[in-house]
């Protein structure tokens, strides 16, 4: 028996440089008749078509046992270093961010939804919670499921990894060995975390710990920080689990790793 878990985060709908849906409308004035077609920038339209390469992928089953979205389903409010946003409104983010994960939904048993970093959803009410409502999906801000006896743990996470990214998932691994042997946590086999946006994976002894990589290109403020251009680019993307019942390592597999590149307008570079 096989079943597939698929694991995405980060798609910050409603930034400038995140997930928007073409076909849901915003509103522009106060009023609720004030609708317009979202204008999609450049990076807007790829990473759409990049979306819509991996639910059209042969590579995705048809039927999905598990959808885990790992935070940052939304951008939020505008901060004043996030400057630019395609959607204002928190209604409008959730409205884009329900049609974006529809199609998943209609191919999955069960979506879980995880609570993404309060910045972006949280002021006084959680919209993350009000999507999970719509897709009826389950909301938390940690979820431990059991699939073939394998523990998945998932958590979107805060973490400022910009240089060793492997890292904090060796701790995480470490740690649950020791917080499950005090029994303050369940044992884990997979452990899934978010945030950095980007694809990096850990394996000690029969532990597997992954970061998800994103649906967002990075913003000018957060490429330029750090002095770290470079340590600062994101992986675009989802993991495909594919999880049998032999036991780990061999339990759960890198069913499919969808990776894209970024759009090409990103890589120009001056000629003269
Ligand atoms: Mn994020």
């Amino acid at each position: 028996m096989k079943k597939y878990l698929l694991a995405l985060g980060d798609l910050h709908v409603g930034s400038a440089y995140g997930l928007v849906h073409p076909k849901v409308p915003r509103h522009v004035g106060a009023g609720e008749e004030d609708v317009e077609r979202v204008k999609l920038t450049k990076i807007q339209r790829y990473l759409w078509r990049c979306y819509n390469h991996m639910l059209n992928s042969p590579k995705l089953p048809e039927k999905i046992d598990v959808v885990v979205v790992n935070g940052d389903v939304i951008q939020g409010k505008r901060d004043p270093w996030e400057f630019r946003l395609s959607l204002e409104r928190l209604d409008d983010q959730r409205d884009h961010a329900v049609a974006i994960l529809k199609p998943l939904r209609e191919r999955c048993e069960r979506m879980y939804i995880v609570m993404g970093t309060r910045s972006h959803s949280l002021d006084i009410f959680d919209v993350e919670r009000e999507i999970a409502l719509a897709l009826n999906a389950k909301y938390h801000y940690v979820f431990n499921i059991k699939i073939l006896g394998k523990v998945f743990n998932f958590v979107h996470s805060r973490s400022h990894a910009y240089v060793y990214k492997t890292t904090p998932l060796s701790r995480e691994i470490s740690y649950n060995a020791l917080m499950a042997e005090f029994k303050k946590v369940p044992r884990a086999d997979v452990i899934v975390r978010s945030h950095i946006h980007s694809l990096v994976s850990v394996r000690i002894g029969r532990k597997l710990a992954v970061f998800l990589p994103c649906w967002q290109i990075s913003s000018e403020y957060a490429a330029t920080g750090r002095a770290s251009w470079y340590g600062s680019q994101p992986d675009i993307g989802a993991i495909l689990f594919e999880i049998t019942e032999e036991p780990m390592p061999n339990g759960v597999k890198f069913g499919h790793i969808f990776d894209y590149d970024y759009p090409k307008i990103r890589l120009r570079v001056e000629e003269i």
